[in-house]
């Protein structure tokens, strides 16, 4: 699909935030820049990759989280919110009597998605016509005949007329009582040109559309700018259909362009099959592309790993000098809940050595893990105040937890050892200012 690579890396990003122990300005400036990497890689517009990377930094740094939102939760939405925006409002066409002018270059799509539309209308309940106002490409007259016949509705065409203002009105006059959505097809260039130009304008003069559809593949990259605003500029596009995102194409461009002319994209071409068009909604492509479904599940996780409030109390009961079981516990939750070395690991006894190995973070996840089904089998009494376990109760929480004692008594000392470290700790100024910085409350 157009897009996937997009998607990944945009995808990769969320997940980073997802994940992050603590959104700061550094994880900000990172986020923002894997973005614009990104949406560069996808062609989409330098200009417009500019404003809306600011914009999430700006956002993101200054808005504070919504209720009942995490500051994680926020930036990911800031980032979703200004995806979405960029493609501009979601617009549908009315299920209504209309006329809709397709436009656009040679190849683009047009005759398809004039088959496309008229299949969609006929779902609706609605009778829609087609007219063949492609009078230069002698195929072109046979092609939109076929896909009428192919999805049952009428056509008109007159393969001996060059003139297409002619045809487009002849089909008109003919289709004004018996049809409800007359869709029109015109001609395309390779490249714009004047007279393209002017026929277009002629036929729209002729026509009086309520719909003007520019079609232009997702293919068509950075050139998809400058030429939605020239077709805007003639004749005024009210949607965008863009076509072939079936493709691997980059699709960037084509996105910026529907940005910048401020059109709404309304469909997209997935397939050459009639059948293969779907209405665009902005917020829908957008979930799909960061994969928001997973976005949940993903908050969920990391939110049960590293609850900010735990950490913070936990913070604060350490640099008060105060330690106990409980904290031990709570701080080996954090620990282990993280998985691998974290921003908190590093900052706790035993990940103060600096770097830990894997195999090292392993051993003392399995230890913690014993430690903590040890504690398990203490009273609360016993985890306040650790001084009051002598050898009978070692026995009897060694018993219960279905260990030796040897494993008790090496949790206590684990725990002394722990808690004079704690001490050193947050004697420390140093290091105290550290944690408090890293926390993000000591300010
Ligand atoms: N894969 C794919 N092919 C498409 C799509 N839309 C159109 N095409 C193909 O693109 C080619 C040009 O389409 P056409 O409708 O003739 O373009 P026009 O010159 O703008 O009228 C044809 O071979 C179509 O089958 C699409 O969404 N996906
Ligand atoms: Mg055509």
């Amino acid at each position: 699909m157009v897009l996937d690579n997009l998607g990944d890396s945009l995808k990769r990003t969320i997940k980073k935030i997802a994940n992050a122990v603590h959104v700061d300005a550094k994880l900000v400036k990172e986020v923002v820049r894997d973005i614009q990497r990104a949406l560069l890689q996808a062609d989409v517009n330098v200009k417009l990759v500019v404003e809306l990377s600011k914009t999430i930094e700006k956002r993101s740094l200054e808005e504070k989280p919504p209720a009942g939102m995490n500051n994680r939760e926020h930036v990911i939405h800031i980032v979703y919110d200004e995806l979405v925006n960029i493609l501009g409002e979601s617009r549908e066409l009315p299920i209504k009597k209309q006329i809709i002018m397709m436009v656009g270059l040679y190849g683009q799509g047009k005759t398809t998605s004039c088959g496309k539309l008229a299949k969609y209308f006929k779902k609706k309940g609605l009778r829609p016509a087609v007219i063949a106002g492609d009078v230069h490409r002698p195929a072109a007259y046979e092609q939109l005949k076929q896909l009428a016949d192919q999805v049952k509705v009428p056509f008109y065409g007159d393969k001996k007329q060059k003139d297409a203002v002619k045809v487009v009105k002849e089909g008109l006059s003919k289709f004004k009582r018996t049809a409800d959505v007359i869709i029109v097809d015109t001609s395309g260039r390779h490249k714009l040109e004047d007279d393209l130009i002017d026929e277009m304008k002629e036929i729209f003069k002729a026509t009086k559309p309520d719909e003007k559809l520019l079609v232009m593949d997702a293919a068509l990259g950075q050139q998809s700018g400058p030429q939605a605003k020239a077709f805007n500029d003639a004749i005024g596009i009210t949607g965008i259909v863009l076509t072939k995102l079936d493709g691997t194409a980059k699709g960037g461009g084509a996105l910026s362009a529907a940005a910048e002319v401020g059109s709404p994209i309304i469909f997209v071409g997935t397939g050459e099959h009639a059948s293969d068009f779907e209405k665009f909604d902005p917020s829908g492509f957008i979930s799909r592309l960061l994969g928001m479904g997973d976005i949940k599940s993903l908050l969920e996780k990391a939110e049960e790993s590293m609850n900010g409030k735990d950490a913070e109390k936990t913070a604060r009961r350490l640099m008060s000098g105060k330690f106990n079981l409980n904290d031990m516990y709570d701080q080996m939750d954090m620990l282990s809940g993280m998985g691998p070395l974290s921003k908190v690991a590093e900052m706790l006894p035993f990940g103060q050595t600096g770097k830990l190995k894997q195999v090292d973070m392993d051993k003392t996840q399995d230890k913690l893990q014993r430690f903590r089904v040890i504690m398990d089998s203490m009273t609360a009494d016993e985890k306040e105040k650790p001084e009051l376990i002598r050898s009978s109760r070692i026995k009897r929480i060694a018993r219960g937890a279905g260990v030796e004692n040897k494993d008790v008594k090496e949790l206590l000392k684990y725990y002394n050892m722990t808690k004079r470290m704690m001490k050193g700790f947050s004697s420390d100024r140093k290091m105290r200012r550290n944690l408090m910085r890293q926390l993000d409350f000591g300010k």
